[in-house]
């Protein structure tokens, strides 16, 4: 610990040197080594944030962050300026968040985060009108216990639905809605998502049970919806169906390519990528080029990157891999964007130990974020020192 102390300072004071304002953080070590930047290229390469050098090279690239993690820390407002074109909210436009337990819709907090997004020139993705978590079950049983019989709850239910999707579109402008979100289960089979996997826990709720057609027949309606709202509002937005684990399981890929070849009014596909450094280029590379035989846009939702079992598998250099696929494989015209889910380690979802993202804890530069601003930087052919 002792003998890292004087590298972080280094590499902050470096950071400091080059432009825009570091975070005067106390470092936090961790187990995780920084390189010194000055190791991998000249300082001056820093003139470049991530998003420009994404920029260059055609894709846009985003963070996820959640109410909690924006107050009162202005790293993040720092790294979010510098390093990123767009923004999804970890949990702020989700169903529970808006609607509450006696069916009331309020946007208040979200939109103080819409406020503080663009103030960081941030463009906001909405995540998202249809999921089976997060779901203000507590008001959609009321609207079930009080029907008069299962054909009156199903109408209620798929109402309320309705009306979500028609407020939550007439409220936020986005570039694109996630409509729906792991509709599918992991039986292997590409199976609909149905009850007998969804856990019976908080906020949990199928939508897929109050459908004629089940769980495909929730789908349609919500790309339908979320079609017929933007016409209404006179908006545009892409509509993704987006899901996890498609890297590993065939079946769900399959499945969810599938029926968004089917659906025009799906107009792009997302895959999550929770993944972790075990991950081989040739299963990166099957799950792009399927997306990208859809013809739809092909969007990386929510990556992050924490260790796998084998240890020579670096998180740089799997990021750096992703990216290189993903620019490769996936057209221009159809690229949605990679987004990363979160910021600085400290936030992640997957909680402490797992180090998944490019900042360290104290919001500084990891090697991951070193390796692929220098591959971008290469890859757009712009001048190291310029
Ligand atoms: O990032 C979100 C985290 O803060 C919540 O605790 C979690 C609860 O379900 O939801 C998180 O994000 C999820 C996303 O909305 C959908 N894909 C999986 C993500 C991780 O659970």
């Amino acid at each position: 610990m002792m003998k890292r102390f004087p590298i972080l300072l280094t590499l902050s004071l470096l950071l400091c040197a080059c432009g825009g304002k570091e975070p005067l953080n106390i470092p936090d070590p961790g187990p995780y080594k920084p390189l010194d930047p000055a190791d991998l290229y000249p300082a001056s390469v820093f003139k470049y944030g991530l998003k420009d050098l994404a920029k260059a090279n055609g894709v846009m690239i985003g963070a996820e962050f959640t109410h909690g993690e924006y107050t009162g820390d202005d790293s993040l407002r720092v790294v979010l300026k510098r390093d990123f074109e767009a923004v999804t909210f970890g949990n702020e436009m989700k169903h529970d968040n808006i609607v509450s337990n006696t069916g009331s819709i309020s946007f208040v907090w979200v939109d103080e985060m819409v406020r503080w997004a663009k103030d960081c020139d941030l463009k906001l993705f909405g995540h998202t009108l249809g999921w089976h978590s997060q779901q203000q079950s507590d008001y959609l049983q009321t609207l079930i216990d009080g029907a008069a019989d299962s054909k009156a709850a199903a109408a209620a239910v798929r109402e309320a639905h309705a009306e979500f999707v028609d407020k939550m579109v007439e409220h936020f402008d986005v570039y694109a809605w996630d409509v729906v979100n792991e509709v599918f289960s992991d039986d292997g089979a590409g199976s609909w998502r149905s009850s007998s996997n969804t856990q019976a826990n908080y906020h949990v709720f199928l939508w897929g049970d109050y459908y004629e057609g089940g769980t495909k027949g929730f789908v349609d309606a919500a790309f339908k919806e979320a079609k017929e709202a933007l016409q209404k509002y006179g908006k545009t937005a892409d509509l993704y169906i987006n899901d996890y684990n498609l890297e590993w399981n065939p079946a769900k890929l399959e499945a969810l390519c599938k029926y968004a070849e089917g659906n025009p009014d799906v107009t792009g596909v997302g895959s999550q990528m929770h993944c972790n450094t075990d991950l081989s280029e040739d299963a990166i590379k099957n799950m792009l080029t399927r997306m990208v035989k859809t013809g739809k846009k092909v969007r990386i939702s929510e990556l992050d990157v924490p260790q796998g079992s084998i240890p020579t598998n670096t998180q740089a250099d799997l990021i750096v891999t992703i990216f290189k696929l993903y620019l490769d494989i996936v057209p221009e015209a159809q690229r949605g964007g990679i987004t990363f889910w979160g910021v600085s380690d400290k936030n992640s979802w997957l909680g402490k130990g797992k180090y998944p993202l490019l900042y360290n804890n104290a919001y500084q530069r990891k090697d991951s974020y070193l390796k692929l601003h220098a591959y971008l930087l290469e890859r757009a052919g712009l001048e190291k020192d310029s």
